[in-house]
């Protein structure tokens, strides 16, 4: 843990920097006559976004894996990096535990010992890609060809199972929602029948959408391809969608920026899900190819942007309330390291879309003024307002310079003293 008088103490060397950015900025709003400085911030501090625990630890790709050391190897060790990470930004206040990767013997010791940390459970996800040893029958049910979708009813009664475990675990933790992503799908055209695939998935979670408790929601995650190369059962955010209308009331799509085709319009899928009332959250990353895991805003910081822009549209001038995670795997990066800087990115795209002058905007679309619209969103996004998300995590206890501060204490010699060099975190 990070000791949180010495990320005051590294404040105090950085505020006299800091308070005149901020008071420049907050003038440049004044003037504006838009959102102001300190409702920028007031709503920066009331947003978190979630890690997951599997970010905590390097991850690899089918062509190896390098560790950087003193990676959590227990649930607990996860939580105590978030707790870290939350130290240091103050926006990470919840952990999205990965089951069987995580598969707490005493859920109620692990949600006391989280709670300690002031650390919360997000979304429970459940894993039907790969055999869980404990469910399979020494392989006899395996989801090599699938899991809700598998032709043989045994199997998808075994996967509709680990999902209703996966939420009495997630009930037990305090957490109040389960994400479904499943590696369901096609490798070789003909080897199974699409429709029957879909509606095979579509029973199996309106089952696991009966099991739901009451307050409970569950998310649909598409995704193109990978690891089924030819066709994925939930391929795209229409299919994300029929099923979740399929499932029932309280199943919403779920959004990761890195599931889609190139080029696909993230923002206008975002707008769709919103104005039918099925987005249920985002699995922030970004990518240049497809599912590459890059951090958030590194590659394309206008398209989040535009996300948050839907969003508080969505939200009618403020962010609605849903599931936020950063969903990204490092393999170069100190993963820690590369959370925060997801996180910042996060914040940064928040920040610019709140500062859009909305009704200016509408003006502009009513009256076909491309470019006055196209400026009005230009503004919003050109304001540097790292100030502002610098001042809200200072504020709430945080770093001002949180990878600065996070090298300055020293966690990751430390972690390697006590958890050693080589750990490993996911079950990958
Ligand atoms: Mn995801």
């Amino acid at each position: 843990m990070i000791d949180q008088e010495r990320i005051a103490q590294l404040n105090l060397g950085l505020e006299p920097l800091l308070q005149p950015d901020v008071e420049h900025i907050a003038a440049q709003l004044d003037r504006q006559d838009s959102t102001s400085a300190e409702q920028v911030i007031a709503a920066l501090t009331a947003f978190s976004v979630a890690a997951p625990s599997w970010a905590v630890g390097t991850g690899g790709t089918r062509f190896g894996r390098f560790p950087i050391g003193g990676e959590p190897r227990t649930t607990e060790e996860k939580i105590d990096d978030v707790a870290t990470l939350n130290a240091l930004t103050a926006t990470n206040r919840s952990i999205s535990l990965h089951v069987p990767w995580d598969d707490p013997d005493d859920p109620e010791g692990l949600r006391e010992y989280a709670s300690s940390r002031a650390i919360a459970f997000d979304a429970m996800n459940s894993n039907t890609f790969q055999d869980n040893p404990s469910t399979t029958d020494d392989g006899k049910l395996s989801y090599k060809f699938g899991s809700l979708a598998h032709s043989d009813s045994a199997v998808r009664d075994v996967a509709v199972d680990h999902n209703k475990y996966v939420i009495d675990l997630g009930v037990r933790l305090g957490s109040e929602a389960l994400t479904v992503w499943l590696a369901d799908g096609i490798n070789h055209p003909g080897q199974a029948d699409h429709r029957a695939q879909f509606e095979r998935v579509a029973a199996g979670l309106t089952a696991i959408h009966d099991h739901l408790p009451d307050g409970w929601q569950m998310y649909t995650e598409h995704k193109p391809y990978e690891p089924a190369f030819y066709a994925t059962v939930n391929n795209d955010w229409g299919s994300s969608l029929l099923l979740a209308q399929a499932a029932g009331p309280r199943a919403s799509c779920l959004v990761d920026l890195g599931h889609h085709l190139p080029n696909a319009n993230i923002e206008q899928i975002v707008s769709r899900l919103a104005m039918v009332g099925r987005l249920g959250g985002f699995h922030f990353n970004d990518s240049k190819y497809g599912d590459d895991d890059l951090t958030t805003g590194s590659i394309k910081p206008f398209q989040l942007f535009l996300i948050f822009c839907e969003l508080i549209r969505a939200g009618d001038g403020r962010l609605p309330s849903l599931a936020y995670m950063i969903d990204q795997s490092h393999n170069i990066k100190d993963p820690l390291e590369d959370l925060v800087q997801s996180t910042e990115a996060v914040s940064i795209a928040y920040a610019q879309a709140l500062l859009v002058d909305r009704p200016a905007l509408r003006a502009a679309q009513d009256a076909n003024d491309a470019a006055m619209a196209q400026q009005l969103l230009q503004d919003a996004f050109r304001t540097d307002v790292r100030p502002l998300v610098a001042e809200a995590r200072r504020r709430a206890g945080g770093a001002i310079s949180p990878l600065e501060a996070y090298r300055s204490v020293g966690y990751r010699a430390a972690m390697i003293e006590e958890r050693g060099l080589v750990s490993v975190a996911t079950g990958l």
